[in-house]
């Protein structure tokens, strides 16, 4: 039986559990969706921004690859920034784009897209144009291997729209169940060397990465350093959490400046990155890089991020392989285990009608049940929330992980779409809900239950943080004054309310948590610079 392209590609879809295709179309689109199979469903995003970012959460929550198909260069172009946060978060998104027909490329007819491969570099770890339609199911099949094989990421096809109907190569019937997989592990010497290196220490520290939490080894993590007695750090600029943050180890999130990390890791002989760059440094505070005395040793699944350490003992391999071995050999140490933790701060309260963000994530760690999942897009109150959140299991922490605003409200019902069984509840600030907004009508559309709180301080405050750090004054473009999120909700489909009290957010939020469908809370929050 001859089958086409599309048929073809189809069932390589269907062989890799990529039913779900997060899109939005336009005329070079239509023939792969012409004749959508029952078994699929097609999630439309109304910006390609808020695609991307939707597909990201989702790969991200459901620990799978996810497809997405945008709409030639101009709906690639949009979801560019969406794109940088997948690459930083090792996402295995599968990005298709349609093309022109191939004969009308060359003349530049309306919708070509121009040198279409060299468009999402240097973004994506392969970026592909079939160069003739029978190949289309053979490079499709290469794009979900390439994503998915470490490190994982994102990859482009660019496909001709009249492919679609040509008759496949009868050879493409191998492509649908092709398996691929990457043996990683460390051999019996490496892992011996490593687990004589810890043993050895006299005061080792943990900092673990995104990709601890993306491997499900967090509970490898809690074992390892239960056995060393050793304080752990999540690795800067944290896009998840790795380890339980009311673990008598856990210290928090490194600061993000080259001269806060080497001040903290002081004192410490050995340092163990897991999962993460060494290191993901933001502001630029110059100091040493490491103080004399302190040795890393750093375990990544990312041949990139151990080529470009400045510093450290590189280790390329599985990150869960790795922890799971040392967690199992490294011996029991003789020093006393580590204090219980102090009791939560109490929660700063708000002034002026607005409720304080220790206050919001007070509510949420009392009120939000065990095992949600929370997308955070709140740039200034990061410290507040790890100072009072707890969280416990694998997955239940994002944040954009190139710092590129627009993930958060898209990849909260993004994520919600991959857990029937775990809230997810975004955290968004007034500023960046508008780079990702048409995300509310995608959740109202399908019903996708998630909760959507906004915190609503006026004004882009992790930018006045900086503004007073750089010493650059009061700059123009710092204030978002006059936006109304319960108009704006409303008019999406989404039901919404305000609030400014930490009652009525409680309230709001239980009614939430009730409802079978989106919600989103408005809420006053206040400002501290
Ligand atoms: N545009 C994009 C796509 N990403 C960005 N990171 C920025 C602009 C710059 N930016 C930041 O890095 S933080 C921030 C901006 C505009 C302010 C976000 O404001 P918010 O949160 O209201 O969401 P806070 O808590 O008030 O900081
Ligand atoms: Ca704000």
């Amino acid at each position: 039986m001859t089958r086409t392209v599309r048929r073809e590609t189809m069932e390589i879809l269907r062989q890799n559990k990529l039913t779900t295709i997060f899109g939005n179309p336009g005329s070079n689109e239509l023939p792969f969706l012409q004749d959508f199979p029952e078994d699929f469903q097609y999630i439309l995003g109304l910006h390609e921004g808020a695609v991307i970012s939707m597909a990201d959460g989702y790969a991200q929550a459901s620990g799978a690859a996810a497809f997405v198909n945008l709409h030639a260069a101009s709906g690639s172009g949009n979801a560019m920034g969406g794109l940088t946060n997948a690459v930083y978060s090792h996402s295995p998104l599968v990005i298709t784009a349609g093309q022109q027909v191939r004969s009308m490329v060359g003349l530049e007819a309306m919708l070509a897209n121009v040198d279409a491969t060299s468009l999402p570099k240097p973004l994506v770890k392969w970026s592909a144009e079939p160069l003739c339609a029978e190949d289309v199911p053979r490079s499709i099949s290469q794009a979900i291997h390439t994503a998915l094989l470490p490190a994982k990421g994102p990859v482009y096809v660019s496909i001709p729209y009249d492919d679609w109907d040509k008759t496949a190569p009868a050879e493409a019937r191998h492509l649908a169940g092709r398996t691929t997989v990457a043996a990683q592990a460390l051999s019996a010497d490496q892992a011996q060397e490593l687990a004589d290196v810890l043993n050895a220490a006299a005061n080792p520290v943990l900092v673990l990465g995104p990709e601890v939490d993306a491997d499900y080894a967090n509970d490898f993590a809690v074992a390892l350093a239960d056995k060393l007695a050793a304080p752990v750090w999540i690795a800067p600029s944290a896009s998840r959490c790795p380890f339980p943050t009311r673990h008598r180890s856990f210290r928090g999130v490194l600061p993000a400046s080259i001269k806060d990390i080497s001040e903290i890791l002081d004192g410490h002989d050995l340092v163990l990155v897991v999962g993460a760059p060494v290191f993901r440094y933001h502001q630029y505070v110059p100091g040493e890089y490491l103080k004399s005395g302190t040795r890393i040793v750093h375990v990544t699944s990312d041949a990139g991020e151990a080529a470009r350490a400045p510093m450290g003992h590189s280790i390329v391999a599985s990150v869960l392989g790795t922890l799971r071995t040392l967690a199992e050999s490294v011996r029991q140490t003789a020093r006393p285990q580590l204090p219980a933790l102090p009791d939560i701060p109490a929660a700063s309260e708000g002034c002026f009608d607005s409720v304080h963000p220790d206050e919001v994530f007070e509510v949420l760690r009392t009120t939000a049940p065990a095992g949600t999942v929370f997308v955070k897009e709140s740039t200034s109150t990061s410290a507040s929330f790890w100072q009072q959140m707890d969280l416990n299991r694998q997955g239940s922490y994002f944040f954009p992980a190139s710092g590129g605003l627009g993930f958060g409200l898209p990849a909260t019902v993004g994520a919600q779409l991959a857990h029937e069984d775990r809230r997810v509840i975004g955290i968004i600030g007034d500023g960046s809900a508008n780079y990702g907004i048409t995300a509310l009508w995608t959740a109202a559309r399908y019903n996708i239950p998630c909760i959507f709180l906004i915190m609503k301080n006026g004004t882009y405050g992790a930018l006045r943080g900086f503004s007073k750090l750089l010493g650059t004054g009061e700059t123009p473009g710092l204030d978002v004054p006059g936006l109304d999120f319960v108009q704006i909700s409303s008019g999406y489909g989404v039901a919404a309310e305000s609030v400014s009290t930490k009652e009525a957010l409680q309230a709001a939020l239980i009614k939430a948590l009730e409802s079978h469908g989106p919600s989103l809370i408005e809420i006053h929050t206040q400002f501290e610079a």
